[in-house]
C-alpha cells in the first residue's frame, strides 16, 4: 500500500505537469484577477495552468483589511461573485461585504472544476522571451529559490502570460529590466503604484488591464503598478473586474494569432 500511495501522487503529478509543458495561458500568481482570468479561459476550452509561489493560493484575499477576514465589493462586481457562488451581505451605500475565506475557496474551486491546473508553491523567476515576445515562463519550486539552492529551473512555453503577481508586478518588471522592452504605459516603464484613492484605484485597475508587451498581459494590482494607479485597500470589485476583463482580452489574442 505505501508504494501504491506514493506511485499514485507520482504517477498523477506528472501527467498534470506534462500536459502543462506548453500552455495556452500562464498565469503567474493565485490572487483573484488571476484566478478568475484562469476560471473564464479554462471555461472558453483554453489550456491553462496558475503558478503560484505560496503553498495556499488566493493571496491577498485571505486576510480581509487588517486581518478582519471580510471583504467589501461594489454592485458591478456581484455578478461575478454570484457566477462563484459566493454570498454577500448588504452593507448599505452600495457596498457589500462577504467571507474572505469563502471567496478565496470559492475562486479556486471554480478555476480548478474549470478546468485550470494550479502548481502551488512554484515560483515564476524568468519569462521566455524570443524575438520580441513572452512566449513562456521559467519556474522553480519556491523553497529551491527561498534557500537560494543553485538548481537550474524547467520552462513552460504559453500563448500569453499573465502577470497577476499582485502589487510588485513581477513580470511585468523581468520584461522591462531584462529584456528591455518598452512597455505600454506613459513612460515604457513600470510606474509604480500610487497612495489610497478608492474610487480611482478600482476604476483604473480595470483601465489599466491590457497587453503590455507581446505575449504579456497584466491585471490586478500588477496593472495597478505597472501604470501608476491609486491603491484601494480591501475592497475587491476591481480585481474581480479585471480578472474577467483580462480572460476576454487574452482569448481575443490567441484568436488573432
Ligand atoms: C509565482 C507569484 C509570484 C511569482 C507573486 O496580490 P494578489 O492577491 O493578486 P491580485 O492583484 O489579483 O489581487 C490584489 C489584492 O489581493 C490586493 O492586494 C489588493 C486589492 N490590495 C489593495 C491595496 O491597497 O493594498 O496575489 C498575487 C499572487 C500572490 O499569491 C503571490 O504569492 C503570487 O501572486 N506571486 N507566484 N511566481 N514570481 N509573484
Amino acid at each position: 500500500m505505501e508504494e501504491k500511495i506514493s506511485g499514485a501522487i507520482v504517477d498523477s503529478f506528472f501527467t498534470k505537469l506534462k500536459e502543462c509543458l506548453s500552455l495556452d495561458v500562464a498565469v503567474v500568481g493565485a490572487g483573484p484577477s488571476g484566478l478568475i482570468a484562469a476560471h473564464d479561459l479554462a471555461l472558453a476550452g483554453r489550456k491553462v495552468a496558475v503558478f503560484e509561489r505560496k503553498l495556499a493560493p488566493g493571496g491577498g484575499i485571505w486576510g480581509g483589511g487588517m486581518l478582519f477576514n471580510e471583504l467589501v465589493f461594489r454592485k458591478n462586481a456581484l455578478e461575478i461573485a454570484s457566477d462563484f457562488n459566493i454570498r454577500t451581505t448588504d452593507a448599505g451605500d452600495g457596498c457589500y461585504t462577504a467571507d474572505a475565506v469563502e471567496v478565496a475557496a470559492a475562486l479556486i474551486f471554480g478555476a480548478v472544476h474549470a478546468g485550470a491546473h494550479v502548481f502551488n508553491s512554484v515560483s515564476v523567476e524568468d519569462i521566455v522571451f524570443k524575438d520580441g515576445k513572452v512566449c513562456g515562463v521559467v519556474i522553480n519550486w519556491t523553497p529551491i529559490t527561498r534557500l537560494e539552492m543553485h538548481v537550474d529551473p524547467l520552462v513552460i512555453t504559453a500563448g500569453a502570460v499573465l502577470d497577476g503577481t499582485g502589487h510588485p508586478s513581477e513580470i511585468a518588471r523581468k520584461a522591462a529590466d531584462k529584456a528591455g522592452v518598452t512597455l505600454d504605459t506613459p513612460t515604457g516603464k513600470v510606474m509604480g503604484e500610487r497612495p489610497m484613492w478608492v474610487e480611482s484605484g478600482e476604476a483604473s485597475t480595470v483601465e489599466n488591464t491590457k497587453m503590455i508587451c507581446p505575449g504579456l498581459y497584466v491585471s490586478g494590482m500588477a496593472a495597478n503598478n505597472v501604470s501608476g494607479g491609486f491603491r484601494m485597500g480591501p475592497i475587491f470589485g476591481g480585481m474581480f473586474l479585471s480578472g474577467r476583463k483580462v480572460a476576454g482580452l487574452i482569448a481575443e489574442g490567441l484568436d488573432a494569432r
